[in-house]
């Protein structure tokens, strides 16, 4: 066994009692109350989720298992001449709890590596698609198409304990992680760039091969590693998670949970809102003839566009009540590397310029910027220009988090999700309406 996989299990050996502590001497404890607007309202608010991997607080932003993002990227083994650590490190601290020596990181990386080759069939089902469809729905079908590998699937079959089934979803969930960035480079290069993939390097680790799969140079491979472990996880509420983790409550594989997980990152309120800040901001450059608009052209626009009901992309959170640190990390980046990028000069006016919009509005209970704010302008400045591609790197970075999200889930024997609904008539007799 792994020292990852052993470390692991013995870490569900030390939770397990907890939870069952929990449900037996204290199941009857309240942790919430439901209102009628909470049960209209998406179930904002409501303390109903459970998990270890992450936690957000509505001020301080994320913690990755109890690190905020710089403890997590100062904590972390870092690859030789990078600034960022391991996504394979950041894997087995997410899985665990614990940070990995170098040691520990490296054989992730090997364990990887080894599980990296991508079944031929998976490229041949992208190229039989239209080359004209979304990025995303490629990547979901990418990943369901491989469905047949699901080691889960088969013990599940042959009649294994629930107990066990840990096990093989930790299994699926590797191999599927160390084959996303292949297949997310594939799709890059199949479609925007004249159908010409580059081949694994199999000496890379997880951010570098992806970056050289991609064509672009460092530090193009420490973009990636900060993107994924940015992108990982932000507890399990969000439309991606819960999905992912909802799917996999009914004992379905992590093939068949993360696609689905990737639909929900798709719509235009959650991931692919990084798509949608860059042509937002662009279009306002075009109508300028290419020009930087000054501060007060910028405060006109962000007022025509909440004027003609829309929203203003990456700005507004359902949980956090301030500025996204991950926003900030990608600041720190831009701040070192392209500082004076067009595009990056923009996103800092429009920093300065749309809080202070959407207060005045007084709609958005949170007028700061989230991490789809910043994270486009780094992509562009590399290369990638289609903005409709970079809601798939925010999918591979996902993956991390949902994917150790249920690992855990059938570890402690998380039962099938099935919230009980209630009638409209149901809610008005409760508030006593005639
Ligand atoms: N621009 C204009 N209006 C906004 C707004 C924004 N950026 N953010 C919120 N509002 C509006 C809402 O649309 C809502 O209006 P309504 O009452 O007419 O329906 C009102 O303010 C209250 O919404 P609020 O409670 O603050 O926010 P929600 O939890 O409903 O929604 C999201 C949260 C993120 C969906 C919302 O802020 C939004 O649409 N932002 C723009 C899209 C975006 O950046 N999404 C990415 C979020 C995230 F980081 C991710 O998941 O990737």
């Amino acid at each position: 066994m792994s020292q990852l996989k052993d470390t692991l299990f013995r870490k569900i050996e030390e939770q397990r009692p907890r939870v069952t502590r929990l449900l037996k001497e204290y199941g009857q404890v309240e942790l919430d109350k439901v209102t009628i607007a909470q049960a209209i309202g998406g179930v904002r608010g409501v303390k109903c989720l459970v998990t270890d991997i992450s936690y957000l607080d509505p001020e301080e932003g994320v913690r990755f298992r109890g690190k905020t993002i710089p403890e997590t990227f100062a904590a972390l083994p870092k690859v030789p001449g990078s600034e960022y650590p391991y996504v394979e490190g950041f894997w087995y601290f997410l899985l665990t709890g614990e940070v990995p020596t170098m040691e520990q990181t490296l054989e992730v990386v090997a364990d990887f590596q080894a599980r990296r080759p991508v079944p031929q069939y998976v490229f041949d089902a992208l190229r039989a698609m239209p080359r004209d469809l979304h990025p995303m729905a490629m990547l979901s079908a990418a990943i369901v198409v491989m469905q047949g590998e699901s080691i889960f699937a088969k013990r599940y079959n042959e009649g294994m304990g629930k107990g066990d089934l840990w096990d093989p979803m930790y299994e699926d969930s590797c191999n599927l992680l160390a084959k996303l960035p292949a297949i997310a480079a594939y799709i890059y290069r199949l479609k925007y760039k004249g159908d010409t993939p580059i081949p694994s390097d199999p000496e890379l680790d997880f951010g570098g091969d992806f970056a050289h799969m991609m064509g672009i140079a460092p530090p193009y491979d420490d973009v990636a590693r900060m993107y994924f472990i940015l992108h990982s996880d932000h507890e399990s509420g969000n439309v991606s998670a819960h999905t992912t983790r909802l799917v996999a409550s009914a004992l379905a594989d992590a093939y068949y949970s993360l696609s689905a997980g990737v639909n929900g990152l798709s719509g235009p309120l959650h991931g692919l809102a990084n798509q949608e800040v860059l042509r937002w901001i662009q279009s306002k450059m075009e109508k300028l003839g290419g020009k930087l608009p000054t501060e007060e052209e910028l405060e006109r626009y962000l007022w025509d566009t909440l004027n003609s009901g829309q929203v203003i992309p990456g700005y507004g959170h359902a949980v956090l009540r301030r500025t996204d640190p991950r926003f900030s990390a990608q600041m720190e980046f831009c701040e070192k590397y392209l500082p004076n990028d067009d595009l990056y000069r923009l996103v800092k006016m429009l920093y300065k310029v749309a809080p202070k919009v959407l207060q005045e509005h007084g709609k958005a209970r949170n007028p700061w910027p989230n991490v789809d704010a910043q994270s486009g302008v780094i992509q562009w400045h590399y290369g990638i220009t289609q903005y409709e591609y970079y809601t798939v790197l925010f999918a591979v970075g996902r993956a991390l988090g949902v994917l150790a999200n249920i690992t855990w889930d059938r570890a402690l024997g998380y039962p099938l999700e099935r919230p009980k609904s209630i009638t409209l008539d149901m809610m008005e007799k409760t508030a006593g309406i005639q």
